[in-house]
């Protein structure tokens, strides 16, 4: 597109907000160039008109004095914070040059690349990596959040499954399992939809440690210990099978495995569960009723089953309740995926084979990096003890495409000592973040307003699909799939002969549309088709939903889900108890913060202008603590600051920290990154979920006090 940067007459594009993973459809007022107004669009079938608060802000973000222009090169010493403004020319011929060097001397696993949770440009860094020749990877959500519940779901239904809030028949029931939609949606779903389903009177119940915005919309709250989910749901199920209200039909002609389910989950009573979860056993007892008597009913499972080193099996045990109701690909419960459009062509053949075992973590973490891996990628743990070992080989450059590990990675002190031992880091980001101050190359990339890009929506299902268009140019920003093909055509890589749009047109090929076409019409819908395996069966080995699932046997994993206690918990840890009474959970969302991000953005700031710790009432009087003090949560890796919230809403023996905190207003290179950063508490040890590698962000033991002052 033209864009007239003298242009005072205001304009209206249609587009795609993607501040989060969301796809709310939107119109954009553009004037003299600028973005100065976005509000939701009536018209698409996702948000019909809604927005969030954060979106709302766009033009803020957009046109933030703070955001990067041009590229950067580090002059003096790392953190030096002595940039010199350079072209892209220069920047992109000298990166090349740098990675063409290590790829020949040290092989092309010595790069590595970063990236942050489901950005536009998400698949491209997968096929940045592919076509480099190197199988290390990384973005900090994947084995903590997201790729349990996919494979989970791949596993045992043969593909991925979201709420059907969008067809003619509405929920009757929902019960939301560590998520919090209308705060933290979306990830598969829009606050906007949960909420209209609640209003028109689904029955809500929540297992959650906090009574969380969501908890508080329904009829249930089950307050669970942080990281005992998996009991919980195995009584759950025990019940549902002792009662005989699970659902016959569908049990008996679609799932594999019901005896052999039958006869494990015998011995896991509510009572038997009441004492492992802190929840009462006749609240166990009448949630699987709710769940299982209320039909259609979604199962909306979020972040609070997968932050545990029981991933696996505590996101399968839940997983099994789906299927024992016959909840699945039903009206108005959850449907099956239809990924209408050709997944991105990431170009995975071109990784040589030899590659694959290099990939750090994998051979331990199968399904986080080895073949059978739904998106393979590196070990966090492994790959940042790479760069500072070298063990079992030296990691040597890292290139990061939005994402911010030191707030987000935990055991940041290690990440910080990680970074410092590279010999290239390249960070794009939209701003100077306490990451990318540590760079030797800082490239500023485009904003969603900026960007070009097919967007499948909800995320991995792709049931609809949508345009981003580009409609302003803000200094010298670029898009990152534009810097990534940049970069490839100077290292003369496969693929790299492909435009973006080459790219976009191969995967809506199968519509009949092409990316020109999608821009004008703004997005595609097809109706959803429910109960598709009454055709052909389910996409999984037994045609069935595998209740027992013999791919995970093969594996090395249980085939029937267990529980198992955290490693760092009042059970497993007494040792620690006296010092570190409560149970610690971190990264509960926010409205106006995405992840890191918008600290510097004063309408959303000074709504939330301090990191926060939740705690019980009870708790803050025992300690001294009144709403509003800054307080010092420790646990045994650290200590940070926050503001005392005093609330009724959260179990008398958990705290909740907020994650992602940064001082922008601070100076650099650190911007506070130590002060308040919730994952100076968290744990990057094992043990790990020994299918994903994933570590524990939640259910940690810590302890809280009045800070002195
Ligand atoms: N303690 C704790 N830690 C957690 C979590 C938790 O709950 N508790 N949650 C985890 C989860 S689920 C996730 S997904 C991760 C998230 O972790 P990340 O995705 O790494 O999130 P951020 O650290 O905010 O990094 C995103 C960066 O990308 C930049 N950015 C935004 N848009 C673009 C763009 O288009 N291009 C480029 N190049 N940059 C862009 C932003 O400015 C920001 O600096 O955090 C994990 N960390
Ligand atoms: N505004 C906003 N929206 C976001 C994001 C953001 O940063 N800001 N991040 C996006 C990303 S990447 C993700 S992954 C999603 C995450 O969104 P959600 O999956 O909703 O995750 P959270 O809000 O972190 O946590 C959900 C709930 O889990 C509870 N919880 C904590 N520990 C446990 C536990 O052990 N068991 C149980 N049952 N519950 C527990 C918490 O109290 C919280 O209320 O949100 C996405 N949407
Ligand atoms: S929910 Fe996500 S996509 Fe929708 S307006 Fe908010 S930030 Fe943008
Ligand atoms: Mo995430």
């Amino acid at each position: 597109m033209e864009i007239t940067l003298t242009d005072n007459i205001e304009k209206t594009y249609k587009s795609i907000c993607r501040i989060c993973h969301g796809g709310c459809g939107v119109i954009v007022s553009v004037q003299n160039g600028k973005v100065v107004k976005v509000k939701g669009d009536p018209a698409s079938p996702m948000n019909k008109g809604w927005m969030c608060i954060k979106g709302v802000m766009t033009p803020e973000i957009a046109n933030h004095p703070d955001r990067l222009r041009t590229p950067l090169l580090r002059k003096g010493k790392r953190g030096g914070m002595q940039w010199e403004s350079i072209s892209w020319e220069r920047a992109l011929e000298e990166i090349a040059r740098k990675l063409d060097a290590l790829k020949k001397e040290h092989g092309a696993e010595s790069i590595a690349l970063g990236q942050g949770t489901g950005r536009h440009h998400y698949m491209h860094v997968v096929r940045f990596a592919n076509a480099l020749g190197t199988p290390n990877w990384y973005e900090p959500g994947l084995a903590q959040c997201f790729i349990p519940r996919i494979t989970v779901s791949n596993i045992m239904y043969g593909g991925f499954v979201v709420g059907d809030y969008y067809g003619d028949v509405p929920p009757k029931c929902i019960l939301f399992w560590g998520h919090n939609p209308l705060v933290s949606g979306p990830d598969g779903e829009l606050a906007i939809s949960v909420k209209r389903a609640l209003d028109k009177g689904a029955i809500g119940i929540a297992v959650d440690p906090r009574r969380s915005e969501t908890a508080k919309r329904c009829k249930q709250w089950l307050p669970v210990r942080p990281g005992t989910d998996a009991a919980l749901a195995l009584a759950m199920i025990h019940v549902i099978i002792k009662e005989n209200i699970y659902d016959k039909e569908f049990v008996e002609k679609w799932t594999h495995g019901f005896s052999e389910l039958r006869e494990h989950v015998k011995a896991f009573t509510p009572e038997w569960a009441e004492t492992i979860t802190w929840v009462a056993a006749c609240d166990i007892v009448n949630a699987a009723r709710t769940y299982a008597l209320n039909k259609p009913a979604i199962l909306e499972w979020g972040l609070g089953i997968e932050q545990n080193t029981n991933s696996l099996q505590t996101v399968r045990s839940i997983a099994i309740l789906r299927a024992l109701t016959g909840n699945i690909d039903n009206p108005g419960g959850d449907i099956i995926g239809k990924n209408i459009i050709r997944s991105y062509p990431t170009l995975k053949e071109k990784l040589p084979e030899g590659m694959l075992k290099k990939r750090l973590g994998a051979d331990t973490f199968k399904l986080l990096g080895g073949w059978r891996a739904f998106m393979p990628s590196a070990h966090i743990p492994a790959l940042f003890k790479a760069m500072r070992t070298c063990d079992p080989y030296q990691i040597r450059a890292l290139l990061i495409f939005g994402n911010n590990p030191l707030t987000t990675v935990a055991n940041p002190g290690e990440v910080y000592e990680s970074l410092q031992r590279l010999e290239l880091l390249v960070v794009t980001d939209l701003f100077m973040t306490p990451t990318a101050a540590l760079a030797d190359y800082v490239l500023p990339a485009a904003f969603w307003p900026e960007v070009e890009q097919v967007i499948g929506y909800p995320l991995v299902v792709e049931n609809m699909v949508m345009a981003q268009q580009k409609i302003t140019q803000h200094a010298e920003c670029r898009q990152d799939e534009w810097i990534i093909n940049e970069l490839s055509k100077r290292l003369h890589l496969p693929g790299s002969e492909e435009s973006l749009e080459d790219v976009m047109n191969y995967q809506l090929e199968p519509l009949g549309i092409d990316y020109q076409k999608l821009k004008t019409s703004g997005f595609f819908y097809p109706p959803h088709q429910y109960k598709r395996y009454e055709e052909k069966g389910f996409r999984t080995p037994s045609k069935k939903v595998e209740l027992y699932s013999k791919s995970l046997q093969r594996l090395g994993y249980d085939p029937l889900p267990t529980y198992k206690e955290p490693p760092e918990s009042p059970v497993q840890s007494p040792e620690l108890v006296e010092q570190f009474p409560y149970v610690l959970i971190t990264g509960c969302r926010k409205k106006e913060f995405f992840q890191s991000e918008h600290r510097q953005i004063p309408s959303l700031r000074k709504r939330r202008p301090h990191p926060q710790a939740e705690m019980h009432r009870e708790v803050a009087a025992e300690k001294g603590i009144n709403h509003g003090d800054w307080v010092i949560v420790s646990s045994p890796r650290g200590s940070i600051r926050m503001k005392a919230q005093v609330t009724e809403d959260i179990h008398p023996r958990v705290i909740s920290v907020e994650h992602g905190w940064w001082f922008p207003e601070k100076a650099g290179p650190e911007f506070g990154v130590w002060e308040s950063n919730a994952n100076v508490l968290t744990n990057n040890k094992p043990p790990y979920d020994p299918a994903f590698g994933s570590y524990q962000l939640r259910g940690l033991l810590c302890a809280i006090e009045k800070e002195k002052t």
